[in-house]
């Protein structure tokens, strides 16, 4: 038996420190080499050149557009060479700096190249236009392992394959801001699973129709998004020990309500277009341009989007989903009876200004659709019934708590049809008991973070919402990445990263957080919206995230940046007026479907429904991250490439924004300075520790473990022993594997000896 002695390596130590590498600190390379670089340009861009010569600090560089500029060359970045343009994953970029990603994923988006991975992370770049990567084709060659270029394909096959190997609930986390893609990438994973789980009952098919009716009922048109999604979703797709769909449970999360002038939820456009015609005589339907409910926003067409060929596409969803052509009916019947709801309007009645709803067509048709008395809706829609003690005493409204009370209760019977249509759908995916099987995958599509002129009540909770995905998603890649490291004793160079424990605390902290003090101001009669703006600037200045503004304004610090909120609203629609009036309106009309939905059934809560509407979220979204935080998580980040819904439109600054904001740098440090495989000291020396000459056999498994990475040449800067286990970094595994199996092929192979760990 040979022994290797000729196995000399740049070993140092028995534990050494492994090295960070260095991408983006040799300049003084880069401008003895005249290699390329980036330099930012007086427009604020990122220009590439060559440096021509330097003097002092400042550098000539001559640009690839062929202008020469000067610049001081502290602010010269490194840039990679050619080969390295557009590589798919941004880990394999030498140089990696702001403009170098930022210049990759432009690069592979002008090829329609809109996926790139950032380590485990998938990069998905809105293209908004078709591009042809989504058809049986290209799902045939990501199920057959033919394809492995970065696509959202891929993420739910890995997820899929995870599954089914582990045993273990996957989750499929999309996120970005509005507009970005979430919604379009949810479908295609989606489509994806339904295709790997198809079995003979057509059930995927039936999950895929889903999309096309909550987004009618969910979605409107937004400044930012033609089909914005105003509920968040986490559709959980279970499946059988072989791998096929065997059922589906959907939750939703609403809380947006749509802003004044904007577009309504499309359903009603559907409505309006798509009916037949003995539909509209029996709901009493007019054209959309007739409600005030649609005709406010002077938006009521979308370019390219028919209406009324979306609701037949709607009916035959509904159809396959299963929900009867009764109930059908039934859920028009309460769209058009809103409808009409808004269309009703109010006479003063006596001096003390007190006011009636006029019983014109619009109040008939609704009461009619309602199938209640003309009188309760009438009572209900001029007074406010208070209790004092025992009794109950109604109390006559003015005109625009008139006004306030009807838009109360169309909100309150559609957020009810919501709900109701949801506990459908989730009826006919029933799994039954036995939910809990290790073999599902939730895709969470909610919605991004916004940052809108005027922001409220709104894009509070959905920023806070954004947030705590962001925690979620910066504890799985980061913080217990960096745990582990430092807990089995290895030199980690820190990478810095956002952490937004501090933002967080900021509006869950009780009693001096936003959401409590928002709660507390809430329960007092006399509080407006100045006195809550001042409260908070009271108790929260000078926490570091918590900025006051003028006026009724606040700001935060979000991990995507500051938002300022303005509170006007702000307790008004944090109050859950309890509508007992609306319940009871309801419960003695005719109408059958708003008593199936049960009040709180989002999110399977069953919290009584006297909290606020702020602490219903936050309760709703504990139980949301609880629920993912027993998944492995894939993560899939949408990049809006522009603002205004245009292809092959490429704004740095914007784009710059989102990966920054969404952690995708760091993402790609920390994945490249890592160590990818582990293996503890009795794995690694049970695995390879036979390739030792026998001297070293009786070695404790961390000294046969460091004598296998000697004998096998690993580079220090390679790998790191930690007090359990084996670090190795990309690539190192491979090549004792190789040895190993060699090995193990000379001893099968008659008296072939081993030797030396050559190739
Ligand atoms: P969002 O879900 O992230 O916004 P969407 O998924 O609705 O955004 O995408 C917005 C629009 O971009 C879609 O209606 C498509 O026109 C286009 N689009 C997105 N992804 C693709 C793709 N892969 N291929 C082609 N077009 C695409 V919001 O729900 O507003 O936060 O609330
Ligand atoms: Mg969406």
């Amino acid at each position: 038996e040979e022994n290797n002695e000729k196995a000399k390596g740049p070993v140092t130590g028995s534990v050494p420190k492994g090295k960070e590498p260095e991408w983006d600190d040799n300049i003084g390379y880069f401008i003895k080499k005249r290699l390329r670089v980036w330099c930012r340009l007086p427009n604020g861009q990122w220009g590439i050149g060559k440096i021509q010569s330097t003097s002092g600090d400042e550098a000539t560089v001559s640009l690839s557009s062929g202008t020469v500029i000067k610049v001081s060359t502290e602010e010269l970045i490194p840039a990679n060479p050619d080969v390295l343009e557009g590589v798919d994953d941004l880990i394999q970029l030498s140089y990696l700096n702001e403009p170098s990603v930022l210049h990759n994923v432009k690069h592979r988006y002008a090829q329609d190249l809109i996926y790139s991975k950032a380590g485990p992370v998938l990069i998905a770049v809105n293209p908004f236009k078709d591009i042809p990567i989504y058809g049986n084709e290209t799902l045939t060659s990501y199920k057959q392992n033919a394809k492995d270029s970065p696509h959202v394909y891929a993420i739910a096959d890995a997820a899929y394959n995870e599954m089914m190997r582990d045993e273990k609930n996957q989750s499929i986390i999309i996120s970005g801001e509005s507009g970005a893609g979430k919604t379009e990438t949810a479908k295609y994973a989606m489509q994806y699973l339904a295709a790997l789980g198809c079995g003979n009952d057509g059930m995927e098919y039936e999950i895929l129709q889903t999309n096309c009716i909550l987004e009618a009922f969910g979605n409107a048109k937004t400044s930012r998004n033609d089909n914005s999604s105003r509920f968040g979703k986490l559709i959980e797709i279970h499946f059988t020990a072989s791998g096929k769909i065997r059922g589906a449970k959907i939750q939703t999360c609403k809380v947006v309500q749509l802003a004044n002038g904007e577009r309504s939820y499309h359903i009603f456009y559907q409505l309006c277009a798509g009916a037949p015609s003995t539909l509209r005589d029996r709901l009493n339907l007019k054209m959309a341009s007739e409600y005030k409910y649609l005709n406010q926003s002077e938006c009521l067409v979308i370019d390219g989007v028919d209406d009324g060929m979306k609701f037949h596409k709607l009916v035959e969803a509904l159809d396959i989903v299963q929900i009867h052509k009764e109930d059908q009916e039934q859920a028009f019947a309460m769209l058009a009876a809103v409808l009409w709801l808004g269309n009703i309007s109010f006479q003063v009645i006596d001096n003390e200004n007190h006011v009636e709803a006029l019983a014109d067509e619009a109040f008939n048709s609704a009461a009619r659709l309602l199938n209640c008395s003309a009188q309760d809706l009438m009572l209900a829609l001029s007074s406010h019934k208070i209790q004092a003690g025992k009794d109950s005493i109604a109390k006559k409204l003015t005109m625009q708590q008139a006004i306030d009370r009807r838009d109360a209760l169309s909100k309150f019977i559609y957020e009810d049809l919501f709900e109701w249509l949801v506990v459908q759908i989730n009826k006919s995916f029933e799994v039954g008991e036995l939910m809990i099987t290790g073999r599902s995958i939730s895709i969470l599509d909610i919605y991004g973070f916004e940052s809108f002129k005027n922001n409220s009540f709104e894009q509070f909770c959905i920023n806070y919402a954004n947030e705590r995905l962001q925690q979620h998603f910066n504890r799985h890649l980061f913080k217990l990445e960096q745990q582990e490291y430092e807990e089995d004793g290895i030199d980690w160079t820190k990478v810095d990263f956002e952490d937004n424990q501090e933002c967080l605390n900021l509006f869950e902290k009780k009693p001096l957080g936003l959401l409590s003090l928002l709660d507390e101001e809430s329960n007092f009669p006399n509080a407006t919206d100045l006195t809550f703006a001042n409260k908070l600037k009271q108790y929260l200045n000078g926490n570091p995230c918590f900025k006051g503004e003028r006026g009724r304004a606040f700001g935060v610090c979000h991990y995507a940046g500051e938002v300022v909120y303005d509170t006007n609203g702000f307790l008004e629609k944090n109050r859950d007026p309890m509508h007992s009036d609306f319940i009871q309106l309801l419960s003695s009309c005719g109408c059958q479907l708003l008593k199936l939905a049960s009040p709180s059934s989002q999110f399977g809560g069953s919290e009584p429904s006297m909290q606020s509407v702020g602490s219903k979220f936050k309760s709703q979204l504990f139980k949301l991250m609880h629920q993912l935080e027993k998944t492995t998580p894939h993560f899939i980040r949408c990049i809006k490439p522009n603002g205004k819904q245009l292809p092959g439109q490429y704004e740095d600054d914007l784009v710059s924004k989102q990966l920054r904001c969404c952690g995708v740098l760091e993402v790609v440090r920390i994945s490249r300075s890592g160590y990818p495989t582990r293996m503890t000291h009795l794995e690694f020396a049970g695995r390879y520790g036979f390739l030792l000459p026998k001297t070293n056999v009786s070695q404790d498994p961390l000294s046969l473990s460091v004598a296998v990475l000697k004998k096998f040449n690993v580079l220090p800067e390679m790998y790191q022993v930690g007090y359990t286990k084996v670090y190795l970094r990309m690539g190192q595994i491979g090549t004792l594997e190789e040895q190993r199996k060699q090995f193990l092929r000379g001893i099968v192979g008659v008296q072939k000896y081993f030797r030396g760990g050559q190739a």
